[in-house]
């Protein structure tokens, strides 16, 4: 209908996908055959894609959903499964009229199974390079996670790392983030490590909160890690205080609505604060997470939101416009984007 047409062409930003969740449940298994991979024989979830697929829909929490995530790794060996997993994704996402993307990878994981920072970030570039020569209008920039199910000193050394090559610096990561569990992983513990990259000069910090979390966590994200975005911040909604503090700061929330409804964050769409943070000026972008399992890519994820809401025309052009400003490009792509 003309409303979805409308979200088609509404240039779109993309701040939250995690490129390990853009793999298919063929893709999954094309791979491990490829690479010789043996899947875990002792789930019969794992007999077949449309098996695997069936246990998506069965998901029922972010913890039940990291496992098979995680699994996911395994099958990702060389730089090129990297490019065409990252390719594949932008390609897709352009086509739903995607003007910018901002890409998480979790290089901790992938390194600790013998996989180097080299072979991904050179896999992750070569497909930037293909995507912006094929898709003039497309830009894309890259932001590495540490993730809170490993130890904090595991994520001292992977922060280490990824300053020593100088790629904060030099355009091939545009920020740092964090994810994975969050209940029982207070910000405190990562204090340490925020202040290590603020003091080397990175300014575009970010941290994966108020998912399951209180919206506790989300304020002492911001005072105690410094982060300028909260990744998904959705149960800041529940906390008056903090919402007026995220207008007032212009703090951007990346928001992954089927994420939430298929991790059972809420029992449906309607659930989730859109119009409250639209009426508190609260500045949010929708996005698509771990689009392989969650059901949908930046488009649905626009589509459900307005099904479950039915925005007008002047909110959508106020969520897109802020998703523009609150991008990490220069000025003068904003310009180009707004
Ligand atoms: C994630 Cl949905 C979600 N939450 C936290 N961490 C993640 N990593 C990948 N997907
Ligand atoms: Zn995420």
């Amino acid at each position: 209908d003309q409303l979805h047409r409308f979200l088609h062409a509404l240039p779109k930003c993309e701040h939250h996908v995690h490129i390990e969740g853009t793999i298919s449940p063929e893709l999954l298994f094309n791979l491990a055959s490829r690479n010789k991979i043996s899947l875990p024989m002792d789930d019969s979830a794992f007999e077949s894609p449309a098996t695997l697929r069936a246990r998506y829909d069965k998901f029922t929490s972010l913890d039940d959903f990291l496992h098979y995530y995680f699994i996911g790794f395994s099958v990702l060996l060389e730089a090129s499964d990297f490019e065409a997993l990252t390719y594949d994704y932008l390609s897709l996402a352009y086509s739903q009229g995607v003007h910018h993307a901002e890409i998480f990878f979790d290089p901790q994981a992938h390194v600790l199974r013998g996989v180097t920072y080299q072979t991904i970030i050179s896999g992750l570039n070569a497909a930037k390079q293909r995507a912006q020569r094929d898709f003039p209008k497309l830009s894309v920039e890259f932001i590495p996670c540490l993730l809170r199910h490993l130890p904090v000193p595991s994520g001292h050394g992977m922060l280490a790392e990824l300053l020593e090559t100088g790629h904060f610096f030099d355009g091939t990561l545009v920020g740092f983030g964090m994810s994975s569990t969050e209940l029982e992983m207070h910000p405190s513990l990562y204090k340490e490590i925020y202040e290590a990259a603020r003091a080397a000069g990175v300014a575009n910090l970010t941290a994966h909160y108020g998912e399951e979390g209180p919206p506790d966590y989300v304020k002492d994200a911001l005072s105690l890690l410094g982060v300028r975005r909260i990744d998904h911040g959705r149960r800041s909604a529940e906390d008056e205080e903090l919402i007026a503090q995220l207008a007032d700061t212009g703090t951007m929330l990346t928001l992954c609505p089927l994420s939430n409804v298929v991790l059972k964050g809420v029992e449906s769409m309607q659930e989730l604060p859109i119009r409250r943070f639209l009426d508190a000026n609260v500045r949010f972008s929708i996005n698509s997470d771990d689009p392989a399992y969650f059901g949908g890519y930046v488009l649905e994820n626009y589509c459900a939101v307005q099904e479950a809401f039915g925005l007008s025309v002047d909110d959508w052009g106020k969520i897109a416009r802020g998703a523009i400003t609150g991008s990490w490009c220069s000025h003068t792509r904003k310009e180009q984007l707004l």
